[in-house]
């Protein structure tokens, strides 16, 4: 049994972890359109992350009997000015995400809801985590100032990333 102002809430953020796939799948294909295959890489561990999160939300809505609304999935941007500015914006995205997951927390919080509470921990978490991950590249792009060589050594770096799924 779950709040109708929760259904919604979580709906809607079900559409934001799809946007989040969306911007991730787009910048991957620019990273490998500039030939940065690593960083490709990277955005394409994480664009399944977010599919991932967003059919935890789904999940989630589905063992509380409610009922899911799919809402239209905005357009992404296409290019960026340069692999430090990709992941500024992709800092600045996961900060957005990490306002909406601490929305919600705020409304299972009003409505006494502690099945979602507890389900939202989880996202809390990795918030932390996705924050802490897009810091440290940009302050590696800070450090090599754009240089080919330094920039091709991060590419080499994040060509390793794997995804594990945990759901
Ligand atoms: Fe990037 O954590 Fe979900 O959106």
């Amino acid at each position: 049994m779950i709040d109708k102002k929760m259904e919604d809430a979580i709906n809607k953020q079900i559409n934001e972890e799809l946007y989040s796939a969306y911007l991730y799948l787009s910048m991957s294909a620019w990273f490998d359109s500039i030939g940065l295959k690593g960083f490709a890489n990277w955005m394409m561990v994480q664009y399944k992350e977010e599919m991932e999160h967003a059919t935890k939300f789904y999940q989630y809505l589905q063992s509380q009997g409610a009922t899911i609304k799919l809402l239209t999935i905005n357009e992404p941007p296409h290019e960026w000015e340069s692999p430090l500015h990709a992941f500024e914006e992709t800092l600045k995205h996961e900060q957005h995400i990490t306002k909406c997951i601490n929305g919600l927390v705020d409304l299972a919080e009003e409505l006494k809801d502690r099945a979602t509470y507890n389900m939202l921990q989880w996202f809390i978490n990795e918030q932390v985590e996705e924050e802490e991950n897009d810091r440290e590249i940009i302050d590696k792009l800070k450090l090599v100032e754009g240089s080919k060589h330094g920039i091709f050594m991060i590419d080499k770096d994040l060509s390793s990333r794997q995804f594990t799924s945990e759901i």
